[in-house]
């Protein structure tokens, strides 16, 4: 049995939820307990607060966990990344006063900068052979310069509505970060088995996502075109019609691509185009 720990309330929690959802495996009503195994899938999922979860992958309590990389590197746990899952995206940045002047990283020199990620920032200022003091506050770091505690800030930026609100800008993007898939260093043989099928259901579910199952009636003498227009995963499927010289082709495209896609064919003749919504394909 793989044991999964995913964060119990927060940003992550519901694209978490969402992503094991997709990918077949089913907690539903599980939500308030602190471990439930999936009706269907050998996995429990374990719920914690975002700050544990690197370490219990890393000491084996949790096989696998869903956390953001800002949190992997910050705690300095030796787990796996085995995945980004393209949500949870974000940075940590440098950010001051917005009336200051900024001058390039020496600004930091002899400031005092508060962050709830002291480890990344003493290695960028190490790197940048910045001597600056470092003010580690959990939680309203942006309220830092503004009362008195600190002289600039590092923190975790999205929109950067916050660091506006507060009166700072950004200076130097230091760290990006999204949400990642890790896994403990020492998996056993089947339970790196279950592992590769969730990451092949995860990458099904990727190349799944933002395209359109596209289906018509096309002239036979149009064929060659339209294949052109609709390079599929291999080719487009052609049946033919019981009436003579017609044809009915099927593919896929991207849905950004759909009604320029639309377009061209009905120019070359096609007709009864459907667009259906598809739901997985299996690479
Ligand atoms: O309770 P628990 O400890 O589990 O949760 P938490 O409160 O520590 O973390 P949570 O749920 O706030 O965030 C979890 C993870 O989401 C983080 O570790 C990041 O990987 C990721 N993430 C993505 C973010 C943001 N975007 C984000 N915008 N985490 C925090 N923020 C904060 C940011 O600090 C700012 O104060 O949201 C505020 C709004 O950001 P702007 O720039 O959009 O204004
Ligand atoms: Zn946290």
């Amino acid at each position: 049995m793989l044991r999964i720990a995913i964060q119990t309330k927060g940003r992550l929690n519901e694209q978490s939820t969402a992503l094991l959802h997709e990918i077949g495996i089913d907690i539903e009503g599980a939500k308030r307990k602190f471990l439930s195994k999936a009706a269907n899938f050998p996995i429990e999922v374990l719920y914690l607060r975002d700050d544990d979860i690197p370490q219990v992958v890393e000491n084996g309590t949790a096989t696998l966990g869903i956390v953001g990389l800002n949190e992997v590197a910050e705690r300095g746990c030796d787990v796996e990344v085995v995945a980004k899952l393209g949500f949870g995206g974000c940075r940590i940045s440098l950010a001051i006063p917005k009336g200051d002047e900024y001058p390039g990283v020496e600004y930091f020199q002899g400031k005092r900068i508060a962050t709830s990620y002291p480890k990344i920032l003493r290695q960028f200022l190490a790197e940048n052979g910045v001597q600056a003091q470092i003010e580690v506050i959990t939680g309203s770091v942006e309220i830092a310069p503004a009362a008195g505690i600190a002289d600039a800030i590092f923190d975790i930026v999205s929109s950067g509505g916050t660091l506006v609100t507060n009166g700072l800008k950004e200076v130097e993007r230091v760290f990006e970060s999204e949400a990642v898939l890790i896994a403990n260093r020492n998996l056993l043989a089947e339970e790196r088995e279950v592992l590769e099928e969730l990451l092949f259901r995860m990458e099904s579910e990727r190349v799944s996502r933002g395209k359109k199952y596209l289906l018509m009636n096309i002239p036979t003498a149009a064929l060659d075109e339209a294949v052109k227009i609709l390079p599929a995963m291999r080719s487009p499927t052609v049946m033919p019609l019981a009436v003579e010289g017609w044809c009915s082709l099927h593919s896929v495209v991207d849905a950004a691509d759909l009604w320029d896609k639309v377009r061209q064919l009905k120019a070359i003749g096609a007709e009864g185009i459907l667009v259906l919504t598809l739901d997985k394909i299996i690479p």
